[in-house]
């Protein structure tokens, strides 16, 4: 039997890293076996390759060079550790994936979308998330919460209409997929948040048990 593949998204601040280890808890709670992963990174040499991308630098990052490092890190971690976990039936879930690539480095960055289609296509095949956790915010409550967290990665240093970018990059991907897209409200209180995730959690769990 092959497992399921799980993925959670946001643009800044929006409070991955909390719901993640919520997710997973309530997958473990099902009796799920739950492979816990995040890009970029998720193996040595992909996080070698995260420390690269979100390093401040004096070197300006080129948007291209900067497509090619996280495909690069994609690779290794896809064919190393996603691609076999769901082979041997277990749940992944993944702290960001490829719509990350579509919303930061396409609609962010102003890269083609087509060239991220075609590596897209080279790195993971047809393979696609089953089910993928869009928390929402608005962008400047986002920052600020992230703000509050103190140091700044390359990428946390952008401006609000870089962020406001992504975020329609997110929307796009979801009106182009919305049946594996779950759009949950990060603004609400996070008893409220995970009370939405959980709903729709179980409900995908209890369909594919
Ligand atoms: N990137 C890319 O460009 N292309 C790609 O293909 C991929 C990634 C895969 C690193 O990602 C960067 O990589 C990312 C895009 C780029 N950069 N950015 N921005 P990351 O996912 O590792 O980094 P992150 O975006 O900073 O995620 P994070 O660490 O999970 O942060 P978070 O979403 O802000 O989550 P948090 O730390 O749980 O929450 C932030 C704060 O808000 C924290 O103090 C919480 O206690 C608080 N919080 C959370 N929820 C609430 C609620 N509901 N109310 C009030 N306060 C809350």
């Amino acid at each position: 039997m092959s497992g399921k593949f799980i993925t959670i998204e946001g643009t800044e601040g929006v409070g991955k890293s909390t719901n993640l280890a919520f997710i997973k808890d309530r997958m473990l709670a099902k009796g799920l076996d739950v492979v816990v992963t995040r890009e970029p990174g998720g193996t040595p040499v992909a996080e070698e390759l995260r420390e690269i991308l979100l390093a401040n630098r004096e070197e300006r990052f080129d948007a291209t060079a900067e497509l090619l490092i996280v495909f690069a890190a994609r690779a290794q971690h896809f064919n190393n550790v996603i691609l076999p976990a769901i082979e041997q039936g277990s749940w992944v879930l993944c702290d960001r994936f490829t719509d990350a690539t579509f919303a930061y480095q396409g609609y962010g960055r102003g890269l083609s979308l087509e060239s991220i289609a075609t590596l897209e296509n080279l790195v993971q095949g047809n393979i696609q998330p089953d089910l993928t956790f869009f928390l929402d915010i608005d962008v400047e409550l986002g920052l600020r919460r992230a703000n509050a967290r103190g140091k700044l990665d390359r990428f946390e240093q952008e401006k609000s209409y870089f962020f406001n970018n992504v975020r329609q990059g997110y929307q796009q991907r979801i009106k182009q997929f919305p049946q594996r897209f779950c759009t949950i409200d990060a603004g609400q209180t996070l008893v409220n948040v995970q009370k939405d995730i959980a709903l729709a959690l179980d409900k995908f769990i209890d369909s594919h048990q």
